[in-house]
């Protein structure tokens, strides 16, 4: 049994399952000759990149901010306002605002929700704006999430600019604003479009060196099995060195569906749904190497209790492959993990994805496995942490060498934030933690589980708010927690920690807790203690609030 069970039977949660579909996805073929971009996913220290830049406005004129390598934010000298990858702030002087070119004549739609950081000052007024004609706008005050409307179907020339406006109404004090907007873009002469095939029927074309799985017997929309077509897929696939592609439709699979050494690609998670029909028995199994599952979104028709929390029931799970990927891929239900890899899987990306509602973690790194990056993806609502990375004794090597950054997660989630509990050289940086019941950042060796020791950890640039809610544990937004073993090297620095439900930051246990530096980090806190330092040899530099 490689799943822990971590909420106690006493733990008791409302989780709110939002079925709204903004955020994570980067550019991709939502349909045809459409494509999506994400602000998060197409985030990067270069603007004009994928196609988006980072400015400031100061009455009408739009100038570049800097990018900042020390926050990873756009700023304007080292100050506000900034952009982030899924947030901004605005200035006294200067908007902060984030800009998406038209790469060429088209209509756009433009999703993703607007929220304060927290609900304290006089609010902001989010923009969306094109060139110089304003599209919404709304004065936002809270952490509840706005929906901009009025802006599907808008017609673009190409260089036409898309600015999203953060405006501080008044005071800047407390206006650090998530925004993660996406933009579907329909090119005007959209090649992919309306090629028609012989018969004169308008066809989707699936991408060169792949075959289609409807020429193997699938069947969409009908509601019967395509299970044995997407085998008979996938092995004339691997005959050929070719991939197998998913047009739209929902496509039904009676038992575990396993890639080896061979990729599954949809049209979009939007439009191609994979439907496990076996609560038991439905992972996506990945083997081999580089194996990858994109642009679709998978989900069974029934789950179960958790139970024994085995791999069969996992919306996927990577078996020892190498050089994987998993991108723009929208996990929904399943009946233990999301996305578990093990196995001593090397070298993988798990990108730009979703998931959501599953009854145990989000995403669940383990057995030695190294050489993972988990980036740019939203996890909310699950039954146990968001992102973990587990190692436990009884597998031999340890986990280490992975990246966790630019992920948006927790709402509602029942455990942990982001978590390593046993592993070494992780980073995690730039993510947005918010409303999970136990601590939002979670570096642990754990007795009960009989996991390894800590070392090398370094949480940076990322924003935790309001978790640690469940009681009787009130962890605090941060903890690094020994009940056996060792921990050493743990550095956190410049991170937000705010909001706390029961107290700030803590490092306790019994183990043995070495080195924890605190480096730049800012605490607001307005419940219980600071800090709960009862363990560890602490280093504490520059911190604003504790
Ligand atoms: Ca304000
Ligand atoms: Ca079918």
């Amino acid at each position: 049994m490689k799943i822990k069970y971590l909420v106690s039977s006493a733990l008791v949660v409302t989780l709110t399952m939002t079925a709204t579909f903004t955020g994570a996805f980067g550019k991709a073929q939502a349909q045809s000759g459409t494509q999506s971009y994400s602000a998060s996913a197409g985030y990067s220290s270069t603007a004009g990149q994928d196609p988006w830049r980072y400015q400031k406005l100061s009455g009408t004129v739009f100038s570049d901010l800097g990018y900042n390598s020390a926050t990873r934010r756009w700023d304007h000298s080292g100050s506000y306002p900034w952009v982030s990858s899924n947030a901004g702030h605005p200035g006294k002087d200067f908007d902060s605002v984030r800009t998406w070119v038209a790469p060429a004549d088209g209509k756009i739609s433009i999703s993703g929700t607007v929220a304060k950081g927290d609900s304290l000052g006089d609010g902001i007024r989010a923009i969306i704006q094109k060139d110089s004609v304003k599209l919404w706008s709304a004065h936002v005050t809270s952490k509840a999430e706005v929906t901009p409307s009025g802006v599907s179907e808008v017609p673009v020339k190409q260089g036409a600019k898309i600015h999203f406006i953060i405006n501080r109404v008044n005071s800047i004090n407390n206006d650090h604003t998530l925004w993660n907007p996406r933009v579907d873009f329909t090119p005007a002469q959209s090649p992919a479009a309306g090629i028609s095939d012989s018969s004169g029927a308008t066809a989707e074309t699936p991408p060169v060196n792949h075959l289609n799985v409807e020429g193997f017997g699938a069947v969409a929309n009908d509601n019967k099995d395509d299970y044995a077509a997407f085998v008979a897929a996938l092995d004339q696939a691997k005959k050929e060195g070719k991939s197998v592609y998913v047009p739209a439709g929902s496509f039904h699979l009676s038992r575990i569906l396993t890639l080896d050494g061979v990729s599954l690609k949809g049209a979009g998670p939007q439009v191609t749904t994979l439907i496990s029909t076996n609560p038991e028995n439905g992972s996506i199994d990945m083997k081999g190497v580089g194996v990858q599952l994109r642009d679709l979104k998978h989900t069974y028709s029934t789950v179960v209790p958790r139970g024994n929390g085995a791999n069969e029931k996992n919306s996927i799970t990577v078996r020892g492959a190498s050089q994987f990927l998993i991108d723009n891929v929208y996990v929904y239900k399943a009946s233990t993990a999301g996305i578990l890899v093990q196995g001593q899987a090397k070298q993988g990306v798990i990108s730009n994805s979703r998931v959501e509602a599953t009854n145990a973690d989000g995403i669940h790194v383990t057995d030695g496995s190294s050489y993972i990056t988990v980036s740019g993806n939203t996890v909310k609502g699950v039954g146990d942490d968001t992102i973990a990375v587990v190692s436990y004794l009884q597998d031999g090597a340890a986990v280490h060498h992975v990246t966790i950054k630019d992920n948006d997660t927790g709402y509602g989630s029942k455990a942990r934030g982001i978590a390593v509990v046993g592993g070494f050289h992780v980073d995690i940086q730039g993510n947005s933690v918010k409303d999970t019941n136990m601590a939002g950042i979670y570096i642990a060796v754990e007795g009960s589980y009989n996991t390894a020791n800590v070392n090398h950890i370094h949480i940076n640039n990322n924003v935790v708010d309001h978790t640690g809610i469940s009681a009787p544990q009130k962890h605090p937004n941060a903890l690094v927690y020994a009940s056996q073993g060792s921990i050493d090297n743990v550095t956190f620095s410049n991170n937000m920690f705010r909001n706390a439900a029961h107290r700030g930051l803590g490092v306790w246990g019994d183990g043995n807790i070495k080195n924890i530096y605190f480096t730049k980090n800012t605490l607001i806190n307005s419940v219980g203690a600071n800090t709960t330092f009862s363990n560890g040899i602490i280093h504490l530099m520059q911190n604003i609030g504790f």
